[in-house]
């Protein structure tokens, strides 16, 4: 069964939401740098790499059901925060809204009797769950322990071990 064009363009409309996430993110991570936290810099960026696997898992799918991927501009994002905590809360706050995105197009799905679509979508569905979780614990871990001092160094270290999905040529 090949794709519905609403589907095909529900699908089409999702990568770019997923991008404008790895670009929020990365935005994000430049800032935390300039914010000479490395660790929840490298976080930050490794949670855009994470978006970029998001949308390329899309675009696979799309293809592979006979549909057409049409990129469409990704919107700026924004470039400065007043402080980590704002930042992780924005992106909690960003992970809820995908997080409905996904529940509608789970939804189109449904209604379209496109269960190769649903079931491809519960892998997004779990992943959200996940999504959610993480930036919440972090949101809650900086309002335990405030946005500078003693407790900020030590996270920023914890956060600087996340390994990133993939590395350049020039990383090494
Ligand atoms: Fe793609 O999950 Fe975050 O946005």
């Amino acid at each position: 069964m090949v794709l519905s064009k609403k589907m095909e363009k529900a699908l089409n409309d999702q990568i770019n939401a997923e991008m404008y996430s790895s670009y929020l993110y990365l935005s994000m991570a430049s800032d935390l740098n300039s914010k000479a936290l490395d660790g929840f810099s490298n976080w930050m960026k490794t949670q855009a790499q994470e978006e970029l696997y998001h949308a390329m898992k899309l675009y696979d799918f799309v293809l592979e059901r006979g549909g057409s991927v049409t990129l469409d501009a990704i919107e700026a994002p924004q470039t400065e925060w007043e402080n980590p905590l704002a930042i992780f809360q924005g992106a909690y706050k960003h992970e809820l809204l995908v997080t409905r995105l996904i529940n509608n197009l789970v939804d189109l799905a449904i209604k379209e009797k496109d269960h190769a679509t649903n079931n491809f979508l519960q892998w997004y569905v779990k992943e959200q769950v996940e999504e959610e979780a993480s930036a919440d614990e972090i949101v809650q871990k900086l309002k335990l322990i405030g946005n500078q001092g003693n407790g900020i160094f030590m996270l920023d270290k914890e956060m600087g071990a996340r390994i990133p999905l993939f590395t350049f040529p020039t990383d090494e």
